[in-house]
């Protein structure tokens, strides 16, 4: 069912849930002032020096030029570090709530979110190409390459990039929580990229009601029991306030 605002009934299927888990994108970022991958009507991709993301994101282009695609993640820090979250950047109170992200943007954290599965990692974070530890590298512009603050090796950024596994122990609990949610929200995203937009998939099977929040109808619409028509900032809140 497509709805343009949040009904009673749905306050209510809100209000009743116990174990909730949500799956958001780009889009809940978008109002925040981040572009999005796939601009409106899902058409055009983002592209940046005349590349589009799923090049400028990818183990290829990681494997050929490691330095470009530093560059491409350090500007997107660079747009990153002026953006605050939004009102979408939203944790509800329930028994069970797991808050699984596609966006390395960290915004559910600077909004307050300390549980957060980062499924495709976090730009503010760099991982040594030696010995795989992990650390925080915030400035932005970089001078260089950041070192790994262990061996000294150089770092990449910790990202998951088109080709390559997501972090398996962030990925099962993903799964875990999409399995137990009695109420599974999908997000601002467009549902395209796999595994991620398998979760709502997994959560339906589970017995899941889904319902989605975006402006544009998606390739999970039809998995839906509901999809709000709107944008995260402004449904969001809605959902807190005091049923008619
Ligand atoms: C894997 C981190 C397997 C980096 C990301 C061919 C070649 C290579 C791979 C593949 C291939 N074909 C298929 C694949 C698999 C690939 C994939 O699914 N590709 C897609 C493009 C077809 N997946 C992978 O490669 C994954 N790994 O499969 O490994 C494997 C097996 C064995 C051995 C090795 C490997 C890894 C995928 C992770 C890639 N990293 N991000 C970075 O950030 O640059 S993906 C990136 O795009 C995002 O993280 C996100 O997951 C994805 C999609 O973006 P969305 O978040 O959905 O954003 P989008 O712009 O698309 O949509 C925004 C939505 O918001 C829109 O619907 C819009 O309407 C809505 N919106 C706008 N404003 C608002 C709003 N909603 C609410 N409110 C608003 N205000
Ligand atoms: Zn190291």
């Amino acid at each position: 069912m497509v709805l343009h605002e949040v009904t009673d009934e749905l306050r209510m299927m809100f209000d009743r849930a116990r174990r909730v888990a949500v799956l958001t994108g780009a889009g809940i970022s978008a109002e925040s002032g981040v572009p999005t991958f796939r601009g409106g009507g899902g058409s055009e991709i983002w592209t940046w020096r005349g590349r589009p993301v799923t090049e400028l994101s990818s183990a290829e282009l990681m494997r050929t030029d490691p330095k470009l695609v530093w560059e491409w993640f350090d500007y997107r820090r660079g747009l990153l570090s002026e953006l605050q979250p939004n009102p979408g950047h939203w944790e509800p109170r329930f028994e069970e709530f797991t808050l699984i992200t596609q966006n390395i943007d960290d915004l559910h954290r600077a909004a307050g979110s300390l549980n957060v599965l980062e499924v495709h990692g976090n730009v503010w974070r760099a991982r040594c190409l030696r010995c795989a530890s992990t650390f925080e590298a915030r400035e932005t512009p970089l001078e260089d390459v950041p070192l790994c603050f262990v061996c000294g090796a150089a770092a990449r950024p910790d990202v998951v990039l088109f080709g390559e596994m997501l972090p398996e122990s962030i990925f099962e609990r993903a799964e875990a929580a999409a399995q137990r949610a009695d109420l599974f929200f999908v997000i601002g995203t467009s549902a395209v990229v796999y595994p991620a937009a398998g979760l709502p998939v997994a959560a339906k099977q589970a017995g899941a009601r889904i319902i989605e929040v975006n402006p544009e109808m998606t390739d999970i619409s039809f998995l839906a029991d509901y999809t709000l028509l709107g944008k995260a900032g402004e449904i969001l809140p809605q959902f807190l306030k005091e049923r008619g």
